[in-house]
Parts: structure tokens; C-alpha cells; sequence
């Protein structure tokens, strides 16, 4: 891996077997190292590898074999605004066995794995088959439909919740970290569409309206989530490919969100200690005067000038985060995306 100096995220898809795990990673590394909408994405490791699985699975059809238990893969990911601008974000990322998420045996290789990126992560792209989707929005539509359980079950809602939350829960209590950022991934987009017997967008808006009773942890307060669908089969179709980069830029802006508030809590606290000084600055001199410059007094005075050059820095540092953070918003116009629960205004 490089150590260039630019942010870097863990993200952990989490979804069952057979969600479209390892065909997302492939075929949005197939697009992306080619460049969407000037993205890029680069694995100085792993990039030749995937290339060629993405590339067998263009010739022969044949798609990946279901990751086993010690078929998890760590990769790093560097994605790239192409050769002038250089480097964004470093991802490290992991593909692992859907098993591994409804195992009941700690004993699992991969068990362990899961839970250690997941403790980790920024983000947390929710794996949602859209085929399964589709296929109980279409039972939905001609009233054939027998309530939220079985498809929840299908979905693994419950393993996944059940996943989460205690990483959550140890992430704020052992790191201090606020909860990962949610990508609800719907995959098989195309399978949803046929199913649903739609074009992909209006068949996307009819899984977007029940997606909070289908999946509350993504809708709770404090959450904040894009919901986006993808399929391998937009690879080599133009505006398409615009799938497999949204996710990426919606990981950055909401780690750049929270970069500026830890800015701004940081301005804030140093603003007070900036005042603090200044009055006992102020009744020093009031009492010794001029005459006598004491010891404390220069003391002071020294911190006060460190406490301003830091301000200044971290007052650049604010003003950069908030211009990429605004590209960022505007880049992802139109999305979908969830503040607890509630619509952003971005549309
Ligand atoms: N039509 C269609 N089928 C897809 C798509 N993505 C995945 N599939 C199908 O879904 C199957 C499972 O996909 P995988 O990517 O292997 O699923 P996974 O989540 O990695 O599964 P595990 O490794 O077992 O956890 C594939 O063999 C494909 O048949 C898609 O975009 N469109
Ligand atoms: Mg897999």
C-alpha cells in the first residue's frame, strides 16, 4: 500500500450469501479502474487479479465462485480523480463468505474478520438482493403479498441488525467513533426491474418507499444513508456506470461531515482556551504592569501565539474539507439519501 497522506476509510459490505457481493466488487472495479464520471479506482496489490475475474467473467459468463470461510479478502482501494488532480481516499475493503453474517459458530475463520473490519468501519454498505426485492414489490402490486416477515428473512435483515449494532455500540464506546455512514446496495438491479416488470428507476422507487419498515436500521436517528442500486451489467454503458461511483463519493462526503465537525468542535474549544488566556493575561499585566514582564506572563504570552498559529491552520484545514465536502453535494444531486430516516434535501 502507499502512504500518500490522504483520508482513509475501512467500509464492510454486510449481506447474505448469493447478495452480489463479490460480482459488486469485481464489476465496479471493472468499470472503475477505466474511469467513471473521472473517478478512478486503483489496487496496486489486487488490481490485475481483479481485472482478470472480471474479465473471465465477461468471456465465459461464469461468475464467482461463493467466497468459502477462508476465502476472505482484504483489499486496499485507492480512488483517484485521474492523473492532474491524483488521489482522494484510500478504501480498505472486505469480501467475505454471506455465510459468515447468520454463522452461530464463533469458531469460523472469517467470523472474527467480519467483526473486526466491521468495528472499524466508516461505512457499511448494506447488501440487499434486488431480485428478492422485486420480486415481493411485485406481490405487493397485485396483492398477493404476505407481510414484511419472510422477505425481511430472505434479506437477512435480522442477522444483519444483529451485526451491527453491537459493533456500533463497541466503535462509540472503545474508539469514540460516531456510527459508520449506510449504503443500502440494491443489487441485481436488472433482475429487479424484470421482475417488477418496470423501468429500474420507478422499480427503485417502489423498493425506496418501503425500504424503512424493511430495513429500520438504516432509518434510526443519527443515520445517515444512501439508498442506490447497481448491477454488474452496467459495466461498458455509459451513464450507467454511474453506480458504481456514487457509493464511493457518499462514504467520502459523510467522512468529510464528520472531519468537520471534530474541525469545528476543535475551533470551538480552542476559541475558549484563546479567552481564558487573555483574561489572565489581562490581570497580570494590570497587576505587575509594564515594569515588571514576569515569568508568567511571557509563559502566556507564548501560548496565546501557539494557540492562534494552530487556529489558523486548523481554520485552512476547515475551509478545504468544506470546499471538497460541497463538490462532493453536488456530485451526488438527485440521490437518494437519508438524515434518520428523513429525506435530504439534495433532489
Ligand atoms: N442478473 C444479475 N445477477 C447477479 C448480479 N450480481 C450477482 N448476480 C448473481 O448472484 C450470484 C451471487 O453473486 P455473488 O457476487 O457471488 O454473491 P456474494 O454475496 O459474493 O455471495 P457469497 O460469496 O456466498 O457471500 C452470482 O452468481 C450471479 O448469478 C447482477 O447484477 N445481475
Ligand atoms: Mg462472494
Amino acid at each position: 500500500m502507499t502512504d500518500i497522506a490522504i483520508p482513509k476509510v475501512a467500509v464492510t459490505m454486510l449481506g447474505l450469501s448469493a447478495s452480489g457481493k463479490t460480482s459488486f466488487t469485481m464489476s465496479m472495479f471493472g468499470a472503475m479502474s477505466r474511469g467513471v464520471e473521472h473517478y478512478f479506482l486503483w489496487s496496486e496489490e489486487d488490481g490485475k487479479q481483479l481485472l482478470a475475474s472480471w474479465a473471465k467473467l465477461l468471456d465465459t459468463g461464469k461468475f464467482p465462485q461463493p467466497t468459502d470461510m477462508t476465502g476472505f479478502k482484504y483489499y486496499d482501494f485507492v480512488l483517484n480523480r485521474g492523473m492532474g488532480q491524483g488521489d482522494v481516499l484510500q478504501i480498505n475493503w472486505l469480501d467475505y463468505r454471506g455465510g459468515a453474517i447468520i454463522d452461530p459458530s464463533r469458531a469460523s475463520q472469517d467470523v472474527p474478520v467480519l467483526e473486526k473490519q466491521l468495528l472499524l468501519s466508516d461505512s457499511v454498505y448494506i447488501v440487499l438482493d434486488g431480485e428478492t426485492l422485486g420480486k415481493w414489490v411485485a406481490s405487493q402490486v397485485d396483492g398477493t403479498e404476505n407481510g414484511l416477515a419472510p422477505v425481511m428473512d430472505k434479506l437477512g435483515v435480522g442477522h444483519i441488525s444483529q451485526m451491527l449494532m453491537p459493533a456500533v455500540a463497541k466503535r462509540r464506546r472503545e474508539l469514540g467513533k460516531p456510527p459508520p455512514s449506510v449504503v443500502v446496495l440494491v443489487t441485481k438491479e436488472d433482475r429487479l426491474a424484470e421482475v417488477v416488470e418496470a423501468p429500474a428507476d420507478l422499480a427503485m422507487g417502489l423498493v425506496e418507499r418501503h425500504l424503512p419498515e424493511l430495513l429500520p436500521i438504516a432509518f434510526s436517528p443519527g443515520v445517515q444513508t444512501l439508498v442506490t442500486s447497481t448491477t454488474l451489467k452496467a459495466v461498458g454503458h455509459g451513464r450507467l456506470e454511474r453506480c458504481f461511483v456514487v457509493p464511493f463519493v457518499f462514504t467520502f462526503l459523510e467522512f468529510l461531515r464528520n472531519e468537520i465537525t471534530v474541525e469545528e468542535g476543535f475551533l470551538d474549544a480552542n476559541d475558549e482556551r484563546h479567552a481564558a488566556n487573555a483574561e489572565q493575561l489581562a490581570i497580570l499585566s494590570r497587576r505587575f504592569g509594564r515594569i515588571v514582564r514576569s515569568g508568567r506572563i511571557r509563559e502566556l504570552s507564548a501560548e496565546q501565539r501557539r494557540i492562534v498559529g494552530e487556529a489558523q491552520r486548523r481554520r485552512n484545514k476547515l475551509v478545504t474539507l468544506r470546499q471538497e465536502a460541497e463538490r462532493l453535494e453536488t456530485e451526488l444531486r438527485g440521490a437518494r439519501i437519508f438524515d434518520g430516516g428523513q429525506p435530504r434535501r439534495n433532489r
